[in-house]
């Protein structure tokens, strides 16, 4: 509770300083986390920790220990937006594209990717992860299969983000080669992040995909994307069906679902957080 207070003196101090800039921000809010310490308990809650947020409407013996895995406090997670912020220490770029593995930058710091089904909102989840670099252009579409190609993103020497081409519906004709390759060759892969649209929950595509990471030995991690489209109900169910999968049939993934909205940022501060803990850039007590 300390901590809260705490982070939200620290949050008013920003907005001061910040309302001068109010217009081109209410279009990104809640992105920076200084705008979220401003909500009332509950709404931050669902917005900071959407799993836990979810939790009161399940009944009592569901099981929900698994929600907290991965549990930092509110001054981790903000210490992690810093490295999503250019600084005068570390710029975040685009860097470079490839269609084949042979393409693919050689760089030695530690990497994390983001595959799923076309249209599953991949590039908008990046998007929304560099919300504070603006100059960072990823590009988006309503058209499933616009990522073409592997687009590598550097966030200065602290990790790389790619954005893959989608699976499933006009996913690009060398899908497999490029893809497989990448995650069976790439030495400095530390975390996949295996999406999955809350409207639709698993579809047969990505137990293929499923099948192929747990094959490959490759640690991933479930992320529920487009949160604010899914009806409550059926959010729900897709939640305690992916968790159930996640700890019943798998052995590489992390038994904690992610839940996002790229458009209202639920879920975006706490996965900031986990991709700079998995890339070494957080050391935590508690995970
Ligand atoms: N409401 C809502 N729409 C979203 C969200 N994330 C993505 N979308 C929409 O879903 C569509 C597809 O988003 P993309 O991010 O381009 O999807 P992708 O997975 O990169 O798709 P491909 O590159 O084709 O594989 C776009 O119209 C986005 O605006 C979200 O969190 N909420
Ligand atoms: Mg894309």
């Amino acid at each position: 509770m300390l901590q809260l207070q705490r982070m939200r003196r620290l949050a008013g101090a920003n907005c001061l300083l910040r309302r001068h800039s109010a217009t081109w921000r209410s279009s990104t809010k809640n992105a920076s986390f200084s705008e979220v310490l401003q909500l009332e308990d509950k709404k931050l809650t669902g917005v900071v920790f959407p799993l836990q947020g979810l939790e009161k409407y399940l009944a009592s013996n569901v099981n929900t220990a698994s929600f907290r895995t991965f549990n930092p406090g509110l001054d981790d997670i903000h210490r992690a937006e810093a490295l999503f912020k250019p600084s005068g220490r570390h710029t975040i770029d685009y860097f470079s594209s490839a269609v084949r593995m042979d393409h693919a930058p050689q760089l030695s710091q530690p990497e994390v990717c983001f595959v799923g089904r076309s249209n599953v909102g991949k590039s908008s989840l990046i998007k929304a992860l560099f919300s504070l670099a603006p100059d960072v252009e990823v590009r988006v579409s309503k058209t499933p299969g616009h990522t073409k190609k592997m687009n590598f993103f550097k966030v200065g020497k602290y990790f790389t983000l790619v954005d893959m081409p989608g699976y499933g519906y006009r996913a690009p004709q060398d899908f497999a080669d490029m893809v497989e390759a990448y995650l069976q060759e790439r030495q400095n892969l530390k975390r996949t992040f295996l999406l999955v649209d809350s409207l639709v929950g698993f579809q047969k595509a990505d137990h293929i995909a499923i099948e192929m990471l747990e094959e490959f030995g490759i640690p991933y991690v479930f992320v529920l994307t487009k949160i604010d489209k899914a009806p409550k109900g059926l959010l729900i169910k897709n939640v305690l069906e992916i968790q159930d999968f996640a700890e019943k049939h798998t052995q590489g993934c992390f038994p904690q679902l992610f839940p996002v909205s790229s458009i209202e940022y639920s879920g975006i501060h706490l996965l900031r957080c986990f991709i700079a803990h998995v890339t070494g850039n957080l050391p935590m007590m508690n995970s």
